[in-house]
C-alpha cells in the first residue's frame, strides 16, 4: 500500500530533495546529499536527474557529487535528455579522469576542467562534505549478535546475576570494608560493618522503616534505614536486582545492620566527556514505526528534506534507537491500526523511508520491542534476512544495548524498555513521561540499563550482562517512552527521542501525548543538542 504511495509521488513534478531521492531510489540508487541538492538546484530537475542516471556506470550503488557536477557542467539541462554523444563522451572521459570513481578531492580538477562556475558557490559546500567522509570514525563495543550462549536454564539466570554483581560490584567494593552476606551474621553485635550486593527484596516494616535485602554469591542480609534517616529518601528510588554497597551497624544480635551510607555504582561527579575534534553532528532518533497507521510520512520526509539541506550540512551521523517498524502483535489489538500488516512488507517500506536519507550519511540502528528480534535483552541485531531488506544505506546494525563511539564520542545506544519500568516504580519527581531523561539518570547511576527482571523488562541470560553499563558513555541515547527530552547527568547527555508516530488510540486511552517529528541534533565537537521539527 505505502509503496503505492511513495511511487505515486513520483507522478507529480520534482521538487525537494526528498522527492528526487524516492526517484533515484526507484532505480535502484541511492545518492550523495550533495548530488541531490545539486540536481534540485537545476532549473529541471527531472531531466537532469534523466541525464545522470543515462550515464551512470553500471555498477552504481551511489550516485556521487562529482557525477552530477560534471552532468550538469557538460550541457544546459534544459537540452533534451536523450543525447548520446553528450552520455557517451562524458563517460569516456571519466574513465580517463576518474572523477566517477574518485570518492574525495575532486574539487580541484573540478575548476580546472570547467569554465562554467555557476555551481561554484554550492561546491565549496559539497567538498567540505565529501572531505569530511575521510575522518569520519564509528566503533562498536557490546554488540552481542551472533554471541547468544544462553539456553534460558535456571543455571544461565545465576551466571548473569553473578556476572552482574562482580562487574558493578568491582566499583563499589574499594568504597565499603565489605564482608560476605554469610560471615556478617558471625560478627559480633554493635560493630561497622559493610556489604556489596544485589537488591533482593524491598519491604516497610510495620513502624515505617525500610528493610532491604541484599544479596551476594554466598547468600542474603537484611539491611534496615530508618525512616527518620538521609536514606529513607533514596528508598524509593531502588529497583529490585540492581546491585549497591551499604555500611552500618549491626544489631546486637548480629540479625540485621542499620544502615549509615548507602552507594550506588553511578557515574563520577568528575566524569569528563570526550568529544570530537571537528565540527560534525549526529541525529539521535528512534520510534520510526513504519506499518502504523500513525506513521508520520511527511514529517519522515520533511526530516529527510532537511537532511539534503545546507543547514544540516554538518550532520554525518543517523542514529536509530528502536521500533524501525510497528510490528504485529506486539500489543492486543494493535492490527487494527495496522497500515501494512505484513513485517517483511514493514521493513520494505522503512527502508524505503530510508532511503530518503542522503547516502553519505553513516547510519547506526538497534532493535526495539516493536522489532522482529526477540524480546528479551539483550535484543541481538537484525537477522540476514532482515539486513537484506533494509540494505539501502549500508547502515551498521547491532545489538540493543550497544556502545557506539563516533570520532572518539561514546554514545550509549539502548532502545528503552526499562524507562517505563522507571517511570513507574520511582515518583513522579524523579522519573516521569514528561521528564523521560530523569529516568536516564537512574539507569546511569544504577550503571544498568533494565535493572529490575521479571517486570516490563525481560531478561535473556547469557554469560555475561550486556545490559551493565561498563563504561560511562559520553552521551546515553534512548527513545521507546516516545517523548523528547534531554540533560545532563554528572556531565553525561542524556537523551530520550521522540518518535514518528501520532498518538495511537492506546496511547489517547491512557493520556500518553507523543513527541512526535522531531530530530535531536548533537553537536560532538560540544554535546550541544538543537532540536528541529517536522510537524
Ligand atoms: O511504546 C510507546 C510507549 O507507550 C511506551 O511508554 C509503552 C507505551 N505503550 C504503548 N502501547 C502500549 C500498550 N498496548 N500497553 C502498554 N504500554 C503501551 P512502544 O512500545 O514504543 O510503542
Ligand atoms: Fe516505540
Ligand atoms: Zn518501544
Amino acid at each position: 500500500m505505502l509503496f503505492f504511495s511513495l511511487e505515486n509521488r513520483l507522478i507529480v513534478p520534482l521538487e525537494g530533495p526528498a522527492r528526487i531521492v524516492s526517484e533515484l531510489t526507484s532505480r535502484g540508487y541511492n545518492a550523495e546529499r550533495t548530488a541531490v541538492t545539486l540536481i534540485a538546484g537545476t532549473e529541471n530537475p527531472q531531466a537532469t536527474l534523466e541525464r545522470v542516471v543515462a550515464q551512470l556506470p553500471s555498477d552504481t550503488i551511489v550516485v556521487r557529487t562529482e557525477q552530477v557536477r560534471s552532468v550538469i557542467e557538460t550541457a544546459p539541462v534544459s537540452e533534451p535528455t536523450e543525447d548520446p554523444s553528450i552520455s557517451t563522451g562524458t563517460t569516456t572521459q571519466q574513465q580517463h579522469t576518474g572523477p566517477w570513481n574518485a570518492p574525495v578531492e575532486t574539487e580541484g580538477s573540478h575548476e580546472t576542467n570547467s569554465g562554467e562556475r555557476t555551481a561554484a558557490g554550492r561546491s565549496s559546500t559539497q567538498s567540505r562534505a565529501t572531505r569530511s567522509e575521510a575522518m569520519r570514525d564509528v566503533e562498536i563495543v557490546g554488540d552481542m549478535t551472533g554471541e547468544s550462549t544462553g539456553t534460558g536454564a535456571y543455571k544461565d539466570f545465576v551466571t548473569v546475576f553473578r556476572d552482574r554483581l562482580e562487574r558493578l560490584g568491582s566499583k563499589l567494593r574499594g568504597r565499603v570494608n565489605h564482608r560476605p552476606a554469610t560471615s556478617i551474621a558471625q560478627m559480633p553485635g554493635g560493630g561497622a560493618v559493610g556489604m556489596v550486593g544485589l537488591v533482593n527484596d524491598i519491604r516497610s516494616t510495620a513502624s515505617g522503616h525500610w528493610l532491604i535485602e541484599l544479596e551476594d554469591a554466598t547468600g542474603t542480609f537484611p539491611w534496615l534505614v530508618m525512616k527518620d534517616r538521609e536514606y529513607a529518601d533514596v528508598v524509593e528510588e531502588l529497583l529490585c536486582d540492581e546491585v549497591l554497597a551499604m555500611e552500618g551497624t549491626l544489631a546486637d544480635d548480629s540479625g540485621i545492620a542499620f544502615v549509615d551510607s548507602l552507594y550506588f555504582p553511578d557515574v563520577p561527579r568528575t566524569h569528563q566527556p570526550s568529544t570530537a575534534d571537528r565540527h560534525v553532528q549526529a541525529a539521535l532518533i528512534s520510534d520510526v514505526h513504519v506499518g502504523s497507521q500513525e506513521f508520520m510520512h511527511d514529517a519522515w520526509t520533511a526530516f529527510a528534506d532537511w537532511l539534503h539541506t545546507e543547514q544540516a550540512q554538518h550532520v554525518e551521523y543517523l542514529l536509530i534507537a528502536g521500533d524501525m517498524v510497528e510490528g504485529v502483535g506486539v500489543y492486543p489489538n494493535q492490527d487494527e491500526e495496522l497500515d501494512i500488516v505484513d513485517i517483511y512488507e514493514q521493513y520494505e517500506a522503512f527502508n524505503e523511508y530510508l532511503k530518503l536519507v542522503p547516502g553519505d550519511i553513516e547510519i547506526v540502528m538497534i532493535p526495539g520491542n516493536h522489532d522482529a528480534v526477540r524480546l528479551a535483552e539483550p535484543q541481538p541485531g537484525f537477522d540476514e534476512t532482515l539486513r537484506g531488506i533494509m540494505s539501502a544505506h549500508d547502515a551498521q546494525i547491532v545489538s540493543n544495548p550497544s556502545m557506539v563511539t563516533l570520532e572518539g564520542v561514546s554514545i550509549l545506544m539502548y532502545h528503552g524498555v526499562s524507562l517505563d519500568e522507571v517511570i513507574a516504580e520511582l515518583p513522579a519527581e524523579k522519573a516521569s513521561y514528561e521528564e523521560p531523561h530523569k529516568a536516564m539518570y537512574q539507569l546511569l547511576k544504577k550503571r544498568h540499563v533494565a535493572p529490575q527482571f521479571g517486570g516490563h523488562t525481560r531478561l535473556a541470560p547469557e554469560e555475561r550482562d550486556y545490559l551493565v553499563m561498563e563504561e560511562v558513555p559520553d552521551i546515553f541515547h534512548t527513545g521507546h517512552v516516545h517523548k523528547l527530552g534531554f540533560g545532563k547527568y554528572h556531565n553525561v547527555l542524556a537523551i530520550n527521542s521522540g518518535c514518528w508516530q501520532s498518538q495511537t488510540d492506546f496511547q489517547k486511552s491512557v493520556n500518553i501525548d507523543p513527541d512526535a517529528g522531531f530530530a535531536p541534533i548533537v553537536d560532538l565537537d560540544t554535546l550541544n543538542v538543537t532540536v528541529q521539527k517536522f510537524s
